[in-house]
Protein backbone atom coordinates (compact mmCIF):
# COMPACT_ATOMS: atom_id res chain seq x y z
CA UNK A 1 0.00 0.00 0.00
CA UNK A 2 2.73 2.21 0.85
CA UNK A 3 4.30 1.67 -2.27
CA UNK A 4 1.12 3.00 -4.61
CA UNK A 5 2.15 5.97 -5.66
CA UNK A 6 5.57 4.57 -7.00
CA UNK A 7 3.13 2.00 -8.58
CA UNK A 8 1.07 4.91 -10.35
CA UNK A 9 3.75 6.41 -11.24
CA UNK A 10 5.75 3.86 -13.17
CA UNK A 11 2.47 2.73 -15.37
CA UNK A 12 3.60 4.07 -18.65
CA UNK A 13 0.75 3.53 -20.57
CA UNK A 14 -2.81 3.78 -20.22
CA UNK A 15 -3.22 -0.48 -20.16
CA UNK A 16 -0.30 -1.07 -17.79
CA UNK A 17 -2.37 1.66 -15.53
CA UNK A 18 -5.48 -0.95 -15.47
CA UNK A 19 -2.90 -3.58 -14.56
CA UNK A 20 -1.73 -1.73 -11.79
CA UNK A 21 -5.40 -1.02 -10.91
CA UNK A 22 -6.79 -4.19 -10.30
CA UNK A 23 -3.28 -4.74 -8.43
CA UNK A 24 -4.03 -1.93 -5.85
CA UNK A 25 -7.50 -2.07 -5.74
CA UNK A 26 -8.95 -5.84 -7.07
CA UNK A 27 -10.04 -8.47 -5.56
CA UNK A 28 -6.32 -10.27 -4.75
CA UNK A 29 -5.15 -6.71 -3.55
CA UNK A 30 -4.52 -5.74 0.44
CA UNK A 31 -7.36 -3.23 -0.17
CA UNK A 32 -9.28 -6.46 -1.63
CA UNK A 33 -8.21 -8.79 0.85
CA UNK A 34 -8.65 -7.14 4.05
CA UNK A 35 -12.24 -5.41 2.80
CA UNK A 36 -13.21 -9.27 2.01
CA UNK A 37 -12.21 -10.41 5.82
CA UNK A 38 -14.06 -7.46 7.48
CA UNK A 39 -16.58 -9.35 8.95
CA UNK A 40 -14.08 -11.45 11.02
CA UNK A 41 -13.39 -8.21 12.49
CA UNK A 42 -14.58 -6.83 16.33
CA UNK A 43 -17.87 -4.78 15.66
CA UNK A 44 -16.14 -2.06 17.25
CA UNK A 45 -13.06 -2.21 14.73
CA UNK A 46 -15.03 -2.17 11.69
CA UNK A 47 -16.16 1.06 11.39
CA UNK A 48 -12.13 2.19 12.30
CA UNK A 49 -11.13 -0.44 9.66
CA UNK A 50 -13.63 0.23 7.12
CA UNK A 51 -13.08 3.86 7.03
CA UNK A 52 -9.74 3.74 6.75
CA UNK A 53 -10.23 1.13 4.50
CA UNK A 54 -12.26 3.22 2.11
CA UNK A 55 -9.32 6.63 2.64
CA UNK A 56 -6.59 4.67 1.83
CA UNK A 57 -8.95 3.62 -1.93
CA UNK A 58 -10.20 6.56 -2.48
CA UNK A 59 -6.54 8.31 -2.25
CA UNK A 60 -5.45 5.33 -4.86
CA UNK A 61 -8.19 6.22 -7.09
CA UNK A 62 -6.99 9.84 -7.40
CA UNK A 63 -3.32 8.79 -7.91
CA UNK A 64 -5.02 6.82 -10.30
CA UNK A 65 -7.24 9.28 -12.05
CA UNK A 66 -4.42 12.06 -12.15
CA UNK A 67 -1.89 9.41 -13.91
CA UNK A 68 -4.72 8.65 -16.50
CA UNK A 69 -5.24 11.98 -17.47
CA UNK A 70 -1.91 12.37 -18.30
CA UNK A 71 -1.27 9.26 -19.60
CA UNK A 72 -4.24 10.01 -21.94
CA UNK A 73 -2.66 12.99 -23.40
CA UNK A 74 0.48 11.88 -24.12
CA UNK A 75 -1.11 8.80 -25.84
CA UNK A 76 -3.38 11.01 -27.79
CA UNK A 77 0.13 13.18 -28.96
CA UNK A 78 1.57 10.13 -29.65
CA UNK A 79 -1.21 9.05 -32.31
CA UNK A 80 -1.70 12.08 -33.51
CA UNK A 81 2.02 12.10 -34.30
CA UNK A 82 2.04 8.68 -35.68
CA UNK A 83 -1.46 9.37 -37.76
CA UNK A 84 -0.36 12.21 -38.88
CA UNK A 85 -1.26 12.56 -43.13
CA UNK A 86 0.30 15.46 -45.40
CA UNK A 87 -3.17 16.21 -46.73
CA UNK A 88 -0.40 19.34 -48.92
CA UNK A 89 0.62 18.31 -52.98
CA UNK A 90 2.81 19.65 -54.61
CA UNK A 91 1.75 22.81 -56.55
CA UNK A 92 1.79 22.37 -60.35
CA UNK A 93 4.32 24.91 -61.63
CA UNK A 94 3.15 27.41 -64.05
CA UNK A 95 5.55 28.63 -65.78
CA UNK A 96 5.89 32.70 -65.36
CA UNK A 97 5.93 34.69 -68.89
CA UNK A 98 7.57 37.26 -69.90
CA UNK A 99 7.64 40.53 -71.96
CA UNK A 100 8.58 39.72 -75.52
CA UNK A 101 12.51 41.40 -76.50
CA UNK A 102 10.08 43.76 -79.13
CA UNK A 103 8.49 45.14 -76.42
CA UNK A 104 11.17 45.33 -73.69
CA UNK A 105 12.95 47.41 -76.16
CA UNK A 106 10.20 50.12 -77.16
CA UNK A 107 9.56 50.37 -73.44
CA UNK A 108 13.21 51.00 -72.96
CA UNK A 109 13.32 53.68 -75.78
CA UNK A 110 9.95 55.53 -74.79
CA UNK A 111 11.24 55.80 -71.03
CA UNK A 112 14.27 57.65 -71.78
CA UNK A 113 12.11 60.00 -73.66
CA UNK A 114 9.54 60.20 -70.85
CA UNK A 115 12.51 61.24 -69.04
CA UNK A 116 12.98 63.93 -71.54
CA UNK A 117 9.65 64.76 -70.62
CA UNK A 118 7.95 63.76 -74.17
CA UNK A 119 4.35 62.44 -73.89
CA UNK A 120 3.56 58.64 -75.65
CA UNK A 121 0.66 58.42 -78.27
CA UNK A 122 -0.89 55.81 -80.07
CA UNK A 123 -2.92 55.68 -82.84
CA UNK A 124 -4.60 53.12 -85.23
CA UNK A 125 -2.76 50.84 -87.27
CA UNK A 126 -5.03 51.00 -90.03
CA UNK A 127 -5.73 54.40 -91.55
CA UNK A 128 -6.51 56.55 -94.29
CA UNK A 129 -3.77 57.26 -97.25
CA UNK A 130 -3.98 60.80 -96.38
CA UNK A 131 -2.49 60.26 -92.87
CA UNK A 132 0.23 57.55 -93.77
CA UNK A 133 1.55 59.63 -96.90
CA UNK A 134 -0.28 63.25 -98.36
CA UNK A 135 0.07 64.76 -94.13
CA UNK A 136 3.79 63.70 -94.96
CA UNK A 137 4.76 65.10 -98.17
CA UNK A 138 4.45 62.06 -99.53
CA UNK A 139 2.97 62.48 -103.48
CA UNK A 140 0.84 60.55 -105.62
CA UNK A 141 3.34 59.25 -107.58
CA UNK A 142 5.72 57.87 -104.88
CA UNK A 143 7.10 54.13 -105.31
CA UNK A 144 6.69 53.93 -101.47
CA UNK A 145 2.17 54.58 -102.19
CA UNK A 146 2.18 51.32 -105.14
CA UNK A 147 0.79 48.16 -104.07
CA UNK A 148 3.80 46.28 -104.16
CA UNK A 149 5.17 48.03 -101.41
CA UNK A 150 1.86 49.15 -98.94
CA UNK A 151 -0.94 46.97 -97.85
CA UNK A 152 -4.34 48.46 -98.87
CA UNK A 153 -7.38 47.27 -97.14
CA UNK A 154 -9.98 49.54 -99.25
CA UNK A 155 -9.40 51.19 -102.60
CA UNK A 156 -11.25 54.10 -104.05
CA UNK A 157 -11.00 57.64 -104.37
CA UNK A 158 -7.47 59.14 -102.85
CA UNK A 159 -9.27 60.73 -99.67
CA UNK A 160 -10.75 57.54 -98.33
CA UNK A 161 -8.27 55.05 -99.27
CA UNK A 162 -7.49 53.05 -96.47
CA UNK A 163 -4.29 51.18 -95.84
CA UNK A 164 -2.27 49.48 -92.93
CA UNK A 165 0.24 52.39 -91.96
CA UNK A 166 3.77 52.16 -93.03
CA UNK A 167 4.75 54.03 -90.35
CA UNK A 168 4.00 55.44 -86.92
CA UNK A 169 3.86 58.86 -88.52
CA UNK A 170 0.41 58.79 -88.77
CA UNK A 171 0.00 59.66 -85.08
CA UNK A 172 2.15 62.70 -85.52
CA UNK A 173 0.06 63.88 -88.41
CA UNK A 174 -2.92 63.43 -86.11
CA UNK A 175 -1.61 64.49 -83.19
CA UNK A 176 -1.09 67.83 -84.43
CA UNK A 177 -3.77 68.05 -85.67
CA UNK A 178 -5.83 67.75 -82.71
CA UNK A 179 -2.95 69.25 -80.72
CA UNK A 180 -1.63 73.18 -79.70
CA UNK A 181 2.05 72.87 -79.68
CA UNK A 182 4.62 72.83 -78.58
CA UNK A 183 4.54 69.14 -79.59
CA UNK A 184 7.05 66.62 -77.97
CA UNK A 185 5.83 63.31 -78.42
CA UNK A 186 6.88 59.42 -78.94
CA UNK A 187 4.94 56.89 -81.09
CA UNK A 188 5.26 53.32 -80.54
CA UNK A 189 3.65 51.15 -82.70
CA UNK A 190 3.29 48.34 -85.03
CA UNK A 191 3.70 48.98 -88.89
CA UNK A 192 3.55 46.81 -92.35
CA UNK A 193 5.15 47.01 -95.66
CA UNK A 194 4.62 44.04 -98.36
CA UNK A 195 7.95 42.49 -97.18
CA UNK A 196 8.41 38.89 -98.23
CA UNK A 197 10.41 37.22 -94.87
CA UNK A 198 13.79 37.15 -94.85
CA UNK A 199 16.94 38.24 -92.14
CA UNK A 200 16.27 41.37 -92.78
CA UNK A 201 12.96 42.14 -93.63
CA UNK A 202 9.15 41.50 -91.78
CA UNK A 203 6.16 42.57 -93.32
CA UNK A 204 4.53 43.50 -89.82
CA UNK A 205 7.36 44.70 -87.38
CA UNK A 206 7.61 47.62 -84.97
CA UNK A 207 8.41 51.55 -85.25
CA UNK A 208 9.13 54.10 -82.57
CA UNK A 209 8.98 57.76 -84.15
CA UNK A 210 9.50 60.87 -82.34
CA UNK A 211 8.32 64.73 -83.11
CA UNK A 212 9.41 67.86 -81.43
CA UNK A 213 7.92 70.97 -82.31
CA UNK A 214 8.08 74.20 -81.40
CA UNK A 215 9.61 77.98 -81.35
CA UNK A 216 13.35 78.34 -82.52
CA UNK A 217 13.98 73.97 -82.85
CA UNK A 218 17.17 73.57 -84.44
CA UNK A 219 19.62 71.12 -85.92
CA UNK A 220 21.51 71.06 -83.19
CA UNK A 221 18.24 70.28 -80.68
CA UNK A 222 17.85 66.58 -83.07
CA UNK A 223 21.73 66.06 -82.35
CA UNK A 224 21.80 66.58 -79.17
CA UNK A 225 19.06 64.79 -78.12
CA UNK A 226 19.75 61.75 -80.53
CA UNK A 227 23.11 61.74 -78.93
CA UNK A 228 21.48 61.63 -75.21
CA UNK A 229 19.33 58.88 -76.59
CA UNK A 230 22.32 56.92 -77.68
CA UNK A 231 24.54 57.06 -74.58
CA UNK A 232 21.50 56.13 -71.98
CA UNK A 233 20.55 53.00 -74.60
CA UNK A 234 23.94 51.97 -75.57
CA UNK A 235 26.08 53.16 -72.97
CA UNK A 236 27.68 56.64 -71.77
CA UNK A 237 31.17 56.22 -74.01
CA UNK A 238 28.58 56.44 -77.32
CA UNK A 239 29.20 59.05 -80.02
CA UNK A 240 26.69 59.53 -82.84
CA UNK A 241 27.69 60.84 -86.45
CA UNK A 242 25.20 62.08 -88.92
CA UNK A 243 24.84 61.10 -92.74
CA UNK A 244 22.76 63.14 -95.16
CA UNK A 245 19.79 61.09 -97.06
CA UNK A 246 16.81 61.51 -97.75
CA UNK A 247 13.01 61.52 -96.75
CA UNK A 248 10.40 63.01 -98.08
CA UNK A 249 8.68 64.37 -94.54
CA UNK A 250 11.65 65.87 -93.15
CA UNK A 251 14.00 68.75 -94.83
CA UNK A 252 17.27 68.55 -94.27
CA UNK A 253 17.48 64.52 -93.61
CA UNK A 254 20.10 62.41 -92.12
CA UNK A 255 21.15 58.77 -90.79
CA UNK A 256 22.65 58.70 -87.60
CA UNK A 257 24.95 56.38 -86.83
CA UNK A 258 26.26 55.26 -83.26
CA UNK A 259 29.43 54.05 -82.37
CA UNK A 260 30.13 50.06 -81.83
CA UNK A 261 29.58 49.45 -77.87
CA UNK A 262 30.83 46.17 -78.48
CA UNK A 263 34.68 47.15 -79.76
CA UNK A 264 37.10 50.13 -79.67
CA UNK A 265 36.11 51.65 -82.70
CA UNK A 266 35.87 48.94 -85.67
CA UNK A 267 38.05 45.77 -84.11
CA UNK A 268 38.56 43.47 -87.20
CA UNK A 269 35.73 40.93 -87.05
CA UNK A 270 33.69 42.65 -84.38
CA UNK A 271 30.89 40.22 -83.66
CA UNK A 272 28.31 43.71 -83.61
CA UNK A 273 29.55 45.72 -86.05
CA UNK A 274 31.46 43.55 -88.47
CA UNK A 275 34.49 45.64 -88.16
CA UNK A 276 33.66 49.07 -89.39
CA UNK A 277 33.14 50.57 -85.80
CA UNK A 278 29.64 51.93 -86.70
CA UNK A 279 26.08 50.94 -86.37
CA UNK A 280 23.16 52.87 -88.39
CA UNK A 281 20.58 53.09 -85.66
CA UNK A 282 17.78 55.41 -87.36
CA UNK A 283 16.64 58.26 -89.82
CA UNK A 284 16.11 61.73 -88.81
CA UNK A 285 15.66 65.40 -89.79
CA UNK A 286 14.22 68.53 -89.63
CA UNK A 287 10.38 68.84 -89.97
CA UNK A 288 9.41 69.88 -93.28
CA UNK A 289 7.68 72.91 -93.26
CA UNK A 290 4.95 71.46 -95.77
CA UNK A 291 4.32 68.40 -93.24
CA UNK A 292 3.53 71.39 -90.64
CA UNK A 293 1.53 73.54 -92.87
CA UNK A 294 -0.57 70.10 -93.84
CA UNK A 295 -1.40 69.52 -89.97
CA UNK A 296 -2.53 73.16 -89.68
CA UNK A 297 1.06 74.96 -87.63
CA UNK A 298 2.14 77.85 -89.20
CA UNK A 299 5.82 76.77 -90.37
CA UNK A 300 6.76 80.48 -90.48
CA UNK A 301 6.51 80.59 -86.38
CA UNK A 302 7.73 76.56 -85.96
CA UNK A 303 10.16 74.17 -86.40
CA UNK A 304 10.55 70.93 -85.52
CA UNK A 305 12.78 68.27 -86.10
CA UNK A 306 11.36 64.01 -86.32
CA UNK A 307 13.02 60.91 -85.95
CA UNK A 308 11.85 57.07 -86.43
CA UNK A 309 13.54 53.92 -85.22
CA UNK A 310 13.00 50.09 -85.73
CA UNK A 311 12.95 48.50 -82.51
CA UNK A 312 13.63 45.15 -84.00
CA UNK A 313 16.80 47.15 -85.07
CA UNK A 314 18.18 48.23 -81.74
CA UNK A 315 17.67 44.96 -80.11
CA UNK A 316 19.61 43.35 -82.78
CA UNK A 317 22.35 45.55 -82.38
CA UNK A 318 21.96 45.53 -78.97
CA UNK A 319 22.24 41.56 -78.54
CA UNK A 320 24.21 39.94 -81.47
CA UNK A 321 20.74 39.20 -82.92
CA UNK A 322 21.65 38.04 -86.13
CA UNK A 323 18.18 37.44 -88.05
CA UNK A 324 14.55 39.47 -88.05
CA UNK A 325 13.15 35.66 -88.22
CA UNK A 326 13.48 35.02 -84.02
CA UNK A 327 11.47 38.15 -83.23
CA UNK A 328 8.54 35.98 -85.07
CA UNK A 329 9.26 32.23 -84.70
CA UNK A 330 8.16 32.30 -81.03
CA UNK A 331 10.91 29.58 -80.09
CA UNK A 332 11.08 29.59 -76.00
CA UNK A 333 14.84 29.06 -76.41
CA UNK A 334 15.08 32.35 -77.75
CA UNK A 335 12.26 34.41 -76.19
CA UNK A 336 14.06 33.48 -72.70
CA UNK A 337 17.20 34.37 -73.35
CA UNK A 338 15.68 37.82 -72.55
C1 LIG B 1 13.39 55.62 -90.57
C2 LIG B 1 13.08 57.04 -90.75
C3 LIG B 1 11.82 58.86 -89.98
C4 LIG B 1 10.31 60.63 -89.49
C5 LIG B 1 10.60 59.28 -89.52
C6 LIG B 1 8.44 62.18 -89.24
C7 LIG B 1 7.17 62.34 -88.78
C8 LIG B 1 6.55 63.54 -88.96
C9 LIG B 1 7.16 64.57 -89.59
C10 LIG B 1 8.42 64.35 -90.04
CL1 LIG B 1 4.96 63.75 -88.41
N1 LIG B 1 9.04 63.19 -89.87
N2 LIG B 1 9.06 61.00 -89.05
C11 LIG B 1 11.28 61.54 -89.89
C12 LIG B 1 12.50 61.09 -90.34
C13 LIG B 1 12.78 59.73 -90.38
O1 LIG B 1 12.03 57.49 -89.96
O2 LIG B 1 14.27 55.13 -91.19
N3 LIG B 1 12.68 54.94 -89.69
C14 LIG B 1 12.91 53.57 -89.41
Amino acid sequence: MADAPAAVDSAATVAELEKTESELLGKDSTVGRVRRSMGNLDDELKPKVGSKLNQASSRIQELLAARRSELEVVEEERRLREEAIDVTLAALEIPAGSLHLVQRTIDDVVDIFIGLGYQVATGPEADLSYYNFDALNTPPTHPSRWESDTMYLDWGAPEDEVLLRTQTSTVQARWMESHDPPVYIVVPGRTYRRDTIDATHLPVFHQIEGLAVDEHIQFSDLKGTLLHFAREFFGADSEVRLRPHFFPFTEPSAELDVSCFACDGGEQGCRVCGGKGWLELLGCGMVDPYVLDAAGYDSKELSGFAFGMGPERLAMARHGIDSLRHFIENDIRFLEQF
